[in-house]
Order: C-alpha cells, then sequence, then structure tokens
C-alpha cells in the first residue's frame, strides 16, 4: 500500500475539531476563476503548506499570514489551505486564519467521510478537494453531492486516466489534473492525462502541482482556466505576473 492510501486511512479515523461553526458566507470558487478568465487572466489558487511527504519543507518559520501578504492577492482566484494534521503538519485553525483574506478557501484534506465535509465547511471552507484515484465512485458520489447541498464547490483531481472515466458525471466540479502520481510521489506529468483533461469541455479546469517561474510561461497552461500552485511560491519565487491566459 502506498503513502496516501496510508493517509486515506489513518485520516478516516482522525479525530475532528468540532469546535468550529461557521459564521461568514461562502465564497465560490468557480465563480472567481471564470470571473479572473473573463478579464482574460488565469485563475491561480496559491498553496499554503508547511510540509509534504514528497520532502517539501516550508522555508523554516513561514508563517500563513506573511506568506499571503506577500502575494498578489488581485491575482489569486483563491487560496489553498493544507489542513491535513500528520503529514502535511497542517490544520484547521489555518483554515480559520485565512479567513480575512477574503478569497474563496480549498481545504485541501484526504476527505472520505461526510463528516469529514462537514467539518471543512465548518472551520469556513468554501471548496473540498476529493480525488478519484483514491474514492471509489460511490464515494465520491456522496461526497461531492454532500458538498454540493451545503453550498460548497468541489475540486476533484485525478493523475491515473483509469480514474477520470469517473468524472464526467460531475457536472459540477471543477476538474483537476495532479502533474504528481501520488502512488510514486513523482511528478510524471503525462500526456494523456493532459489530453484527458483538455477534452472535458464545458468543465473548468485547473493543473496542478510543480509549476514553477521556470515552467509556467511555457504554452503548458494552455486550455486551462487555472492552476494551483504551492511550493514555488513558497519558496519565494513570483509567479503571478506571469498568468496572463
Ligand atoms: C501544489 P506544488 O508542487 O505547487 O506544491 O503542488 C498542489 O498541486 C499539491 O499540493 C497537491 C496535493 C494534492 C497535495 C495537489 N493535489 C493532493 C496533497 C494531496
Amino acid at each position: 500500500m502506498g503513502i496516501v492510501d496510508e493517509i486515506y486511512r489513518k485520516n478516516s479515523k482522525r479525530a475532528l475539531v468540532k469546535k468550529y461553526r461557521r459564521t461568514r458566507p461562502i465564497l465560490s470558487m468557480s465563480k472567481s476563476i471564470m470571473r479572473l478568465n473573463s478579464r482574460k487572466r488565469l485563475a491561480l489558487i496559491a498553496e499554503f503548506k508547511r510540509a509534504s511527504p514528497s520532502g517539501f519543507r516550508s522555508p523554516e518559520g513561514l508563517n500563513l499570514r506573511e506568506y499571503f501578504s506577500g502575494i498578489n492577492t488581485a491575482a489569486l482566484a483563491g487560496i489553498s489551505i493544507l489542513s491535513e494534521p500528520e503529514y502535511f503538519s497542517g490544520s484547521y485553525a489555518d483554515i480559520e486564519n485565512s479567513q480575512d483574506l477574503n478569497l474563496p478557501i480549498l481545504v485541501k484534506d484526504f476527505i472520505s467521510t461526510e463528516e469529514m465535509v462537514d467539518s471543512s465547511f465548518n472551520a469556513g471552507g468554501d471548496c473540498i478537494l476529493l480525488i478519484s484515484d483514491f474514492l471509489e465512485f460511490r464515494i465520491l458520489t456522496e461526497l461531492y453531492d454532500h458538498a454540493l447541498n451545503l453550498g460548497m464547490d468541489v475540486l476533484i483531481e485525478f493523475h491515473d486516466v483509469k480514474s477520470a472515466v469517473n468524472l464526467y458525471s460531475f457536472s459540477d466540479a471543477i476538474i483537476g489534473y495532479n502533474r504528481r502520481n501520488l502512488r510514486t510521489l513523482e511528478m510524471d506529468p503525462d500526456q494523456r492525462g493532459m489530453d484527458e483533461i483538455l477534452g472535458m469541455k464545458n468543465r473548468i479546469r485547473i493543473l496542478e502541482s510543480g509549476i514553477n517561474s521556470g515552467n509556467i510561461g511555457s504554452g503548458m497552461l494552455r486550455g486551462f482556466n487555472g492552476a494551483l500552485i504551492g511550493s514555488s511560491i513558497l519558496s519565494g519565487e513570483d509567479v503571478t505576473d506571469k498568468i496572463a491566459k
């Protein structure tokens, strides 16, 4: 079993922090993406994480508010907050602390139960991530419906083209292609995966992982509505001026 299977298994039993009561209205990630696109901008979602099992470490002492205050937030469609505690050193407190940025918040976590969707919502999240390589179709459907009923957006990502066939039935989902293979943790973008997502018409399409100031201008993002970028921005690269559509 790979590390991400293990992360899912552990998180399905995690004690969820229940103290949160959502107070702010939902900010729509999908609308925010479309708004930027209508101004001929690619929609950038900037991610905050401290660490990841693939070996990434944020610069020592980097703090969430400082990080976002160093980014041109006007260029952002939203933010992504890694809230998984054990492997990514995140927490729901990071979601709460991001609320006054007034941007849609993607809760980046390993959600496999409705209870986890509820707690993401209560903590202030606007959008959840579901990973089709790891979740059965039945569970994907259940969690997707549940999040939509709460008024949240859902980003469904895939890496393995075999799991992409599942995605055609989720007509209101934002679709992501993760360039990283979460079974091997290697970055191995695959032309078939790229072709698959670019063929999904009438969907919001997001490219994820390993995007940096060196490759962002290479035409890789052609056909996408936006990009999810963490490590390179966290390491101090400025990519926000390179995202005209
Ligand atoms: C961001 P990067 O390489 O820019 O830091 O990647 C994001 O795509 C990545 O964190 C991610 C991820 C995930 C992490 C995408 N899908 C699923 C954990 C689980």
